[in-house]
């Protein structure tokens, strides 16, 4: 097993092991112990470590299930993560988590750790669905015992696919001070909203690296390459961006965070739009695809001609020309070679989980903004042809899947009520206002090319289609 007693080894062996003390405390507090956080932030947290700056050692908050945090503190919460492409591999062991806990089991063991004179920062990677007045309540329970305690604010950063992340937790979390049902002591507690609007910081941030879930597979080739096995192992690419608005409670953060490769800005949005309408949004839309053609990972889907050219149209049309990060076709080609990334392995039906939480932020504000702009929508609106498609839970060989979506159920029963009408179909699932919005719908451009594609896909399959759409 991986353990702090087998890092000796390890680095004997070529594998880059922590060589700091891990036994201070924390100084950041991460809410979402998913593989994204720990391939992500926390190496960026690793380097600081390893450069002596013993701030950054996360307290790593798992929000309900028990399973990763009991595993990880089996092996002193050390984890191993490859880096791969179709050119090189490597492996390298993180030790910047320290300790962690499961915020359902344990809420108080959050507060007195956002109230800890150690803590600098809360980090946060909850998914889009979690931003919920319940996860506000929490940060606020350790904002006031952080501020009864006499301590000073925190940086609140979001890593999560939303826009103006920062933004939208700050308003979150201020809802939730002022409101009377979160607060035990009012009367002596009064202000908290106010002090928290004075004393912390909310910077947003734009977040990119691609990392499919943890699976047996990597754990077997952990295994294999460490020598010991790895319960928690990692699988992600060499490529990697964190943009974080220069928004912080100690404004020294920015270099130490520049030095080592975070891009500390002024202002994140152009580069959040880019990623969430380029990446997310072409991964959405092979998601959508792949489940339907039965292509289990997204370097199948972009293997196929057709659907490496509406990826690329959709990018170059669609999206792209209405941004404002400057080198969005680099970014572009990049990505095109990101999705080709034959050892990632990166499920679309990984992807397509939430998808009802994700189309807001990854295609209406682009579908929109084209059709404003005299833009051609033909690949969104297939896209969004697909995801209704989708949502009847089969594939286009009959079999089933599982949806995996909060409002699955709605989702699939309105898929099922309308049978084969498509028109029915878009009315309804089209028109959903949490999915879509309102504009967009009631947009003259919009629904009848969504309508156009589903009957497409619907007579001559999803590929076949996916090479018509110009
Ligand atoms: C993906 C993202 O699962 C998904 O919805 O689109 O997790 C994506 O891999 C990351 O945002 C890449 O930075």
């Amino acid at each position: 097993m991986l353990s702090s007693a087998s890092l000796p080894g390890l680095a004997a062996h070529g594998v880059a092991v922590p060589a700091y003390p891990r036994d201070g405390a924390p100084g950041v507090v991460h809410l979402g112990l998913g593989a994204f956080h720990r391939a992500h932030q926390a190496l960026v947290f690793d380097r600081l470590l390893a450069e002596g700056d013993r701030r950054w050692g996360v307290l790593g908050v798992a929000m309900r299930q028990p399973a990763l945090a009991q595993a990880l503190a089996a092996q002193d919460h050390l984890y191993s993560v490859q880096t791969a492409s179709a050119q090189e591999r490597s492996w390298r062991v993180s030790g910047a988590l320290w300790h962690s806990c499961v915020a359902s089991e344990s809420p108080h063991t959050v507060v007195q750790a956002m109230a800890a004179a150690s803590t600098r920062w809360v980090t946060l990677t909850v998914t889009e669905k979690a931003y919920t007045p319940a996860l506000a309540a929490l940060l606020v329970q350790g904002l006031r015992a952080r501020r009864a305690a006499g301590l000073g604010g925190l940086t609140v950063a979001s890593c999560d696919n939303l826009s103006g992340n920062g933004r939208q937790l700050r308003a979150l979390c201020l809802a939730a001070a002022n409101d009377p049902a979160n607060d035990s002591a009012r009367g002596s507690e009064d202000g908290l909203a106010d002090w928290i609007a004075a004393h912390c910081a909310f910077p947003n941030s734009m977040v990119d690296r691609i990392v499919p879930a943890a699976s047996s597979v990597t754990s077997a080739e952990a295994a294999q390459a460490l020598g010991v096995p790895d319960q928690a192992a990692l699988r992600t690419e060499a490529f990697w961006e964190w943009v974080i608005e220069r928004n912080f409670v100690d404004d020294t953060d920015a270099a130490t965070l520049s030095a080592v490769g975070v891009q500390v800005v002024d202002e994140v949005a152009p580069f959040e739009e880019a990623k969430l309408r380029l990446l997310n949004g072409s991964h959405s839309a092979m998601a959508c695809i792949g489940a339907l053609a039965r292509l289990p990972v997204i370097s199948n889907c972009i293997a196929q001609p057709a659907v490496y050219q509406l990826v690329h149209g959709l990018m170059s049309h669609e999206l792209g020309p209405l941004l404002r990060r400057p080198d969005w076709p680099d970014y572009r080609d990049a990505l095109l070679q990101r999705f080709a990334n034959p050892t990632l392995q990166h499920s679309v039906h990984q992807i397509a989980t939430d998808s009802s939480q994700k189309i807001s932020q990854r295609w209406v504000p682009s579908a929109l903004a084209a059709l404003q702009a005299g833009l051609p929508v033909e690949r969104l609106a297939f896209a969004a042809a697909c995801w209704l498609r989708y949502c009847r839970g089969v594939d286009e060989q009959g079999r089933a899947y599982v949806l995996a979506d909060p409002l699955s159920e709605s989702l699939m029963a309105l898929a099922r009520a309308a049978g084969d009408d498509l028109d029915t179909l878009v009315a309804t699932l089209g028109c959903l206002p949490a999915v879509w919005g309102e504009a967009l719908p009631a947009h003259p451009g919009w629904l009848p090319r969504v309508r156009h594609w589903l009957g497409r896909v619907q007579a001559k399959g999803v590929l076949v289609s996916a090479d018509a759409v110009r």
